[in-house]
């Protein structure tokens, strides 16, 4: 038998709280409230989605026991690993299993790929329970494939037809419930007979707005990174010789970086939407972190925390312009790009391709971020950004501008850094109970959507700093979150990601404390995620959860 661990054994017991709906002896009724518009390009959207746009939203009502036809659904995990996937799935299981007993799940493999190259398992019992409250994507595994064109869903029909399959459900980010809500679309013009559900998933916590408080995984990372945050904090207040550049994970949007810059309040957070919103240059920013620290110098203290969010480079508006150009000479003169074998010639072919601006930053920068700012874009078209290391060029300028400040007698100190990148350490984490609960809940209300004859809605549930049997489960019309973007020079109906607001509670308390926070020591040490003991501390919601929701 395979081995697993003591904490494992034990959290394989623990019984996700639901939300009361779930919880009678009866079924539940779909109930209709209003219909919807899309968030912004209503004519557009409309015009794309005749099928499912203005869908009305859904919450459920207890009923008298329904007896259903047994059905066959299937799931596929997309994108990043998020904390609380496998519960998503065994919510899904034990909702399926309750509306009917006969009720069967398959898992496609290997992510949205899965569905078109038919590669899939069923998800028996023995199996699920062997996945329940575990971190990971493994019990399926997950893959960054888009689904997007007319070939790859008659090809997952066929498949899915094959299965005797009527319902999809699709657990992903913006991309990938964005791909769900065309396949809905798609499904319905065609008259397929299969249903489309998906359930909003990403440690980045980008994937939420009035009607989805938050993406399940975002609780769970941001206490693992804020743990190991702590843990450098308490050792640099006991050396007291490292300033520590500590980039998170989070492609696009800082919330990562401000829920753990609010939980353990480091020296400096930089939050990429206030760097845009400022018109900051990356000079602007390495003045910055260089006057923290020269001030904390004068007081000798020679150590500090810098938290860098992994979306940074592209908020730097001259960085954005030069990245822009980038994309298009990766995606239209790739070949003479890929000529080059020489990293020295192929940097200085690629900055005669960019504009005198453009050109001249980025022969500027260090050579492996420039050599990083020119790998391959994933699927989606978006750079990669966990894999360029900001926090490296930051402490390359900024001790470049410490020794001009010396040279000006304006800085006495010494700098020594070191830098980290948080962010698969979070990703696979054991979900936390909120995740854990929150996961499983989204799983049983994509279960009750279906149950309830629903397609292109994502699983919501809602009233999340209550406890969980005040919970509110529902369904969100995918067509109602979407606006119109320009995407690889063509403009699509996408859902929109949310970004930190600048007028939020919590980017305000972070702005209220942080010069405070900058020159005198006031970290705070959040300690490792507790899955037994008082529920205020196993239960506890997130800063930036618990700060919208006052
Ligand atoms: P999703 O948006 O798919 O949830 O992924 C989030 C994320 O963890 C980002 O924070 C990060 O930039 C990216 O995935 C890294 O992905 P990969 O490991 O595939 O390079």
């Amino acid at each position: 038998m395979e081995k697993i661990s003591l904490l494992q054994q034990e959290r394989a017991k623990y019984r996700p709280k639901l939300p009361a709906i779930f919880t009678g002896e009866g079924s539940v009724l779909a109930v209709e409230r209003g219909k919807t518009e899309s968030v912004d390009d209503q004519e557009t959207v409309r015009t794309l989605f005749s099928k499912t746009y203005g869908l009305p939203l859904i919450s459920f009502e207890p009923s008298e026991k329904i007896s259903l036809e047994p059905v066959n659904v299937g799931v596929i995990l997309s994108g990043g690993q998020a904390p609380g996937g496998h519960n998503v799935i065994s919510g899904l299981f034990d909702g399926l299993k309750a509306l009917n007993p006969e009720n069967r799940l398959y898992g496609f493999l290997g992510g949205p790929g899965g569905l078109v190259e038919n590669k899939y398992r069923e998800l028996t019992a023995d199996m699920i329970n062997t996945y329940r409250n575990t971190g990971g994507f493994d019990i399926i595994g997950s893959g960054r494939t888009k689904l997007e064109k007319e070939e790859q869903f008659d090809k997952g029909l066929e498949n899915l037809k094959a299965l005797g399959i009527k319902a999809l459900v699709i657990i992903g980010g913006d991309d990938s419930n964005t791909n769900a809500g065309i396949l809905a679309e798609y499904y319905q013009k065609i008259d397929a007979g299969v249903q489309v559900i998906g359930c909003p998933k990403t440690i980045d916590g980008d994937l939420k707005n009035e009607m989805i408080e938050v993406s399940f995984g975002f609780d769970t990372a941001t206490k693992v990174y804020s743990e190991l945050i702590g843990n450098i904090a308490r050792d640099a207040l006991s050396a007291k010789k490292y300033w520590h550049f500590i980039k998170l994970m989070g492609r696009s949007a800082s919330h990562i970086a401000l829920e753990c810059g609010l939980k353990t309040q480091p020296n400096i957070t930089l939050i990429s939407e206030e760097v845009e919103a400022k018109g900051m240059t990356l000079g602007d920013i390495v003045d910055e972190i260089a006057g923290t620290i020269a001030k904390r110098a004068e007081k000798g203290k020679h150590f500090g925390i810098v938290l860098i969010p992994e979306g940074l480079i592209e908020f730097i508006p001259e960085m954005k312009a030069l990245i822009g150009e980038l994309n298009d000479v990766i995606a239209h003169r790739s070949s003479e790009l890929d000529s080059k074998d020489n990293p020295d010639e192929k940097r200085s072919l690629v900055s005669s391709m960019l504009s005198e601006k453009a050109g001249a930053l980025y022969v500027s920068l260090p050579e492996d971020i420039a050599d990083q700012l020119i790998m391959d874009r994933d699927p989606h078209g978006n750079v990669q950004v966990s894999r360029i290391e900001t926090e490296k060029l930051l402490i390359e300028m900024v001790g470049e501008k410490l020794k001009a400040l010396k040279e000006k007698g304006m800085y006495t100190g010494k700098f020594s850094a070191q830098n980290h990148f948080f962010g698969y350490e979070g990703r696979c984490a054991a979900p936390s109970n909120f995740d854990a609960d929150y996961a499983y809940a989204l799983g049983y209300t994509a279960s009750a959507l279906i149950g309830t004859g629903k397609t292109g809605y994502m699983s919501s549930v809602r009233n999340l700093t209550a406890p969980a049997s005040k919970w509110i489960a529902g369904g969100v019309p995918l067509t109602m979150m979407m606006n119109i973007e320009r995407r690889h020079g063509e403009d699509k109906p996408v859902i929109r990601k949310a970004l930190v607001d600048l007028k939020g509670k919590p980017f305000e308390m972070l702005k209220k404390h942080r010069d405070q926070w900058a020159v005198e020591t006031c970290y705070v040490y959040p300690g490792p995620i507790q899955y037994f003991g008082p529920e205020d501390v196993t239960d506890q919601r997130s800063e930036t959860l618990t700060l919208e929701h006052e």
